[in-house]
């Protein structure tokens, strides 16, 4: 993904600050440096680096870091404040009836973005409908047909036309019962000019409340040209970033938001029609920097847990913070886990496990732990209710009887009783943090850098 090893890079020198309650000047050169380095790998514009790095290295040093903060976390936030202003606001997407221009460069994702937005706009209730006047590119009509039938959205277009202008009348005509009209056009090199007239015209006949630029992630230096010369001729007022789900840098598109003055609305995370979201800058840039999604997470935490409470009444996540951790609250919290979705993508969420430490990881890492979750069920299903209320009380007769009687070794048996002894070890330090203040205790886990490893690191989650 886009800037995918300034996380590391950054982490290995943000790391050297820790315990330092000052930043000299050279720590700052250095990180600094380090995102100089990696954004222009990323093939953000040279502009734009010095521009970004000036404004972290002067707050840096300028600011004095507010009464409790580490100069780590200081500088931390400033990197990622500078990092949230230079990838700029979401496009604001009123759910009202619009029409929506998109044009960009060949190959781009046009046709597969109208379609993945028109099945956005769909699941927030409004009607869309598609309008494909690419006359140019074989195969355009069918290759749009096709993908609004899977999202099951309105389309129009015609394979015998000529006038792409013509088609874009007529389709808005077409589909006046629609509430959202996103208009397809066909690929365009920015700096051609015929091409450029044809656009203008059939801007000027549908009269967009919004044009969108849409951006391959691997666009290079290129890309502020290609957005000045867009911009000019009808004005963009955001930006799709496509095929994110790919190796590419995605630097150039954020140089050409900025080029633009717009914002990113939505990005592109695969061939499918559901494989869009709405860009959000906080979200993504923490993600980014490996800081984990704090917001994000805590709100699945929060639904998770209010599921699994759902599934079993008489719990109350609150007990767990007062007395004992059984067993009991060990099934509980890996069913809540459960709940959350996959693990690899929750653990990336956590602060400290995202971005580089994943990739460390063996691939069937995250299987194994999921497995090792199944089997543990398993076991606890052969443990006697006392056995499960009072662990303590499990002695080597109760392992073999309970190994054989949930077909496990026990080894895995002894493995069971070890985790939730660490779990129940870090739960210790959060009680007394006040109940449900998952925020905090996330906090806690991000200054204790989530080590550890596996769902031990995870404390009580
Ligand atoms: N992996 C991945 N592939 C994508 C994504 N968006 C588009 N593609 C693929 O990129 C290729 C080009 O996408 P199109 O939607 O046809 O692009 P276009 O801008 O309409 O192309 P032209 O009409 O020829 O200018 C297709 O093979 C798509 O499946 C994405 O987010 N991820
Ligand atoms: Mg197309």
């Amino acid at each position: 993904m886009v800037l995918d090893d300034l996380g590391t890079s950054l982490r290995d020198s943000l790391g050297k600050l820790s315990g330092q309650s000052r930043v000299t000047e050279e720590d700052v050169e250095e990180i600094v440096k380090e995102i100089q380095r990696s954004l222009l790998q990323a093939d953000v514009e040279v502009g734009l680096v010095m521009e970004l790095s000036d404004s972290i290295k002067e707050r840096a040093l300028e600011e004095d870091a507010p009464g409790g903060t580490s100069a780590r976390d200081h500088v931390l936030s400033i990197v990622y404040e500078e990092m949230v202003a230079l990838v700029g606001e979401s496009m604001e997407l009123p759910l009202e009836e619009q029409t929506i221009l998109l044009a960009g460069l060949q190959g781009s994702g046009k046709t597969t973005t109208s379609a993945k937005m028109a099945w956005w706009f769909a699941k927030k209730g409004l009607r869309p409908a598609v309008i494909q006047t690419d006359t140019f590119r074989p195969g355009a009509y069918e290759q749009a047909e096709e993908m609004t039938a899977r999202a099951e959205v309105d389309f129009y277009g015609d394979p015998d036309a000529e006038d792409p202008v013509e088609i874009a009348r007529e389709g808005l005509e077409a589909t006046s019962d629609a509430d959202v009209h996103i208009v397809d056009t066909a690929g365009r090199h920015a700096l051609e000019d015929d091409l450029i007239d044809e656009i203008e015209q059939i801007e000027g006949v549908v009269e967009p409340d919004r044009s969108l630029l849409v951006l391959d992630a691997a666009i290079g230096q290129g890309a502020k040209d290609q957005a000045s010369q867009f911009e000019e001729s009808i004005g963009i007022d955001g930006v799709v970033i496509t095929k994110l789900d790919g190796t590419a840098k995605g630097g150039g598109a954020l140089t050409a938001v900025d080029e633009t003055g717009s914002a990113i609305a939505f990005l592109g995370t695969g061939e499918e029609v559901r494989d869009i979201e709405r860009f959000e800058p906080s979200g993504f840039i923490s993600r980014l920097l490996g800081m984990g999604d704090l917001k994000q997470l805590t709100e699945r935490v929060e639904r998770a847990m209010e599921e699994t409470q759902e599934e079993d009444e008489d719990w109350d996540p609150e007990d767990m913070m007062k007395g004992e951790f059984t067993l009991k609250d060990m099934r509980r919290q890996m069913q809540a886990m459960n709940n959350m979705g996959p693990l690899d993508q929750v653990m990336d969420m956590i602060p400290g496990m995202g971005g580089g430490l994943m990739d460390e990881l063996p691939d069937d890492a995250m299987d194994v732990t999921q497995d090792r979750m199944r089997s543990f069920e398993v076991i606890m299903d052969s443990m006697t209710e006392n056995e499960l209320e009072n662990p303590r009380s499990i002695g080597a007769s109760q392992v073999e009887r309970i190994a054989r009687g949930s077909g496990k070794d026990e080894e895995t048996v002894r493995e069971l009783l070890e985790q939730h002894k660490m779990m129940s070890q870090t739960l210790k330090q959060f009680q007394g943090m006040g109940q449900g203040n998952m925020e905090r205790m996330m906090k806690k886990m991000q200054e204790g850098g989530g080590g550890g490893g596996g769902m031990g690191g995870m404390g009580p989650f």
